[in-house]
């Protein structure tokens, strides 16, 4: 049986090829692929960020070699990225939660 944590890894790798695997470059999500993840796997993220132009600027930011594809290597800070995010929202509803 695999940890949790090696199961999270696990479904993280994937999750990202369930879309990177979509077009003839299954190593790299492109912006299509991107944007299919996040609206189906981050949807509730994504609809925090009012701003259309999201996955556009994420796609930027995650894209270090600027070919215009997102690799794993370049996807994990996303996820990271978005985990400490959450982590802060756990710690302040877990301090909230004791003061009762
Ligand atoms: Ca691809
Ligand atoms: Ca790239």
């Amino acid at each position: 049986m695999p940890s949790q944590l090696e199961s999270s890894m696990e479904s993280l790798i994937t999750v990202f090829h369930r879309y990177a695997d979509k077009d003839g470059n299954c190593n790299t999500l492109s912006k299509k692929e991107l944007k299919l993840l996040m609206e189906t796997e981050l949807a509730s993220f994504l609809k925090s960020q009012k701003d259309p132009a999201t996955v556009d600027k994420i796609m930027k930011d995650l894209d270090q070699n600027g070919d215009g594809e997102v690799s794993f290597e370049e996807f994990v800070p996303l996820v990271v990225g978005l985990s400490i995010a959450c982590e802060q929202i756990y710690q302040i509803y877990k301090k909230t939660a004791t003061k009762k």
